[in-house]
């Protein structure tokens, strides 16, 4: 039987799946089990409402948001939920994401969004940070993330090497 997901990663777009696949791509290596929506702030505007306003309700605990360009995405979603919002700065083709960064970074007081990185970076660490908050209440979990974290290290090296050109 598969597990009720806690994380919903929602994107504005088919466009953003290349940056957001790589917060599932992290949330299946700790095995935290989550659920992916197209929820576009401005073109599905109630499906949005509704998802966001369910949430909680069904047993989500954690919403990551990705969205490009004038992102209201995140904030719209921290709106109609509870929930803690992680958005994800998708990187535009005209501004390199900085549009989608200050979109989502710059919440009014009362309503907060928690803003990654831009990109790839900005997705794989929602998905870290997703689930550092839910191994709070989660040992087993809590273990996963710092074998993770090990692996991680094990894997610098310590002397750089000339690439092939
Ligand atoms: C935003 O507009 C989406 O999050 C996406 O990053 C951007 C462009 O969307 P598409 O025109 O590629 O569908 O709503």
């Amino acid at each position: 039987m598969t597990k009720p997901p806690l994380v919903g990663i929602i994107m504005g777009s088919q466009s953003d799946w290349p940056t957001m696949r790589h917060t599932a791509e992290y949330l299946d290596r700790l095995g935290v089990p989550y659920e992916t929506r197209i929820v576009s702030a401005h073109r599905t505007p109630d499906r949005l409402a509704e998802y966001a306003k369910a949430a909680r309700g069904r047993g989500l605990r954690i919403i990551v948001a990705g969205a490009g360009g004038a992102a209201h995405l995140p904030g719209m979603a921290a709106a109609f939920t509870p929930l803690p919002v992680f958005g994800v700065p998708v990187e535009s083709h005209a501004l390199k994401g900085m549009d989608s960064l200050l979109s989502i970074v710059q919440m009014p007081a009362g309503i907060p969004v928690g803003a990654l990185a831009i990109g790839r970076a900005g997705a794989v660490n929602a998905a870290l940070l997703a689930a550092a908050v839910l191994a709070t209440t989660d040992p087993a979990l809590a273990d996963r993330l710092d074998a993770l974290r090990a692996e991680q290290t094990e894997a610098v090296a310590e002397q750089p090497v000339d690439t092939p050109p």
